[in-house]
């Protein structure tokens, strides 16, 4: 059956993300992307002198047009906000389009590698956090999740090399607040016994939480958090378990990353996803 996506996200030039990431991904899975941009960007936040037009003032119209039409959507991603004053628009775009049955998948973007993006403020954290609780499915990286928890991200790195095990059960802990929620932490980075770097996604659906861990590559690069959400997001709506979805986004952003680290494709370029798109159609 058809069913139509409303991404909410900025549409930036160069980095592979956000929007670029939603469009691909979802219809290689053979969704209807509908895009809603926040802001346009030369390029993502993380290169230098990039210019960013915030689309604030113009989302509202969207949702009064789509409204105006009709539309519906079985899913809603929101990812990158421009402006704190943007998820009131994504909150009264939930009002409008979030009927019981539709999906609404928050990827709170705030930050990576223990570091907020450029751009924001505490303003914009308030605003995320206020979207989160609205959310059925939260993608938080860990750095994400330590912001909308008030955790200390060091305290958090450093037992991920000591013991992942009481990392993953401190997180757990830590997620209580989101417990009605279906919530899987991105990019968890820790060791194993024998010295492997890894990095796990750990998947909280209701039942016993469930890390679903791969090799650790190595880098940062741009857009695999907006690829994660969208696989995410389509997976679910394809019918399948919130642990397969993280399994299928991981297979895929590793291969992109082999590919890109193979390549020496820069951080901010972000990976080389498009050979490895056809990993997501349905078998
Ligand atoms: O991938 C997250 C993201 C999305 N959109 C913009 C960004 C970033 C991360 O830096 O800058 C504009």
């Amino acid at each position: 059956m058809h069913q139509r996506v409303a991404a909410i996200n900025d549409l930036s030039g160069l980095g592979r993300c956000s929007l670029t990431a939603d469009i691909a991904v979802l219809a290689a899975m053979g969704l209807e992307c509908c895009p809603l941009p926040t802001a346009i960007l030369t390029t993502q936040t993380g290169y230098p002198d990039y210019r960013c037009v915030s689309f604030t003032d113009h989302m509202d119209a969207y949702r009064l047009h789509w409204q105006r039409l009709g539309a519906s959507f079985q899913g809603i991603l929101s990812g990158y906000l421009a402006t704190p004053e943007a998820a009131d628009c994504v909150e009264a775009f939930l009002d409008a389009f979030q009927q019981p049955g539709t999906l609404y998948l928050c990827d709170p973007v705030l930050g990576d590698n223990g570091h907020v993006y450029r751009g924001f403020s505490k303003a914009s954290i308030q605003a995320m956090e206020k979207l989160a609780r609205r959310a059925d499915i939260l993608t938080p990286n860990l750095t994400e999740f330590c912001i909308l928890t008030g955790t200390e991200i060091g305290p958090m790195l450093k037992l991920g090399q000591e013991d992942p095990e009481a990392l993953f059960q401190t997180l757990q802990e830590k997620a209580s607040i989101y417990h009605e929620k279906k919530l899987v932490i991105t990019g968890i980075p820790h060791s194993s016994s024998s010295g492997e770097h890894l990095v796990t996604n750990l998947v909280m659906d209701q039942g016993p939480m469930k890390p679903v861990t791969f090799p650790h590559l190595g880098g940062t690069y741009s857009g695999t958090g907006d690829l994660f959400a969208a696989v995410l997001l389509g997976s679910q709506l394809q019918g399948r378990s919130l642990a397969q979805g993280a399994q299928l986004a991981g297979n895929f952003i590793g291969s992109a990353i082999r590919s890109s680290k193979m390549e020496g494709t820069l951080f901010n370029d972000g990976v080389n996803y498009e050979p490895y798109l056809s990993l997501l159609g349905k078998e």
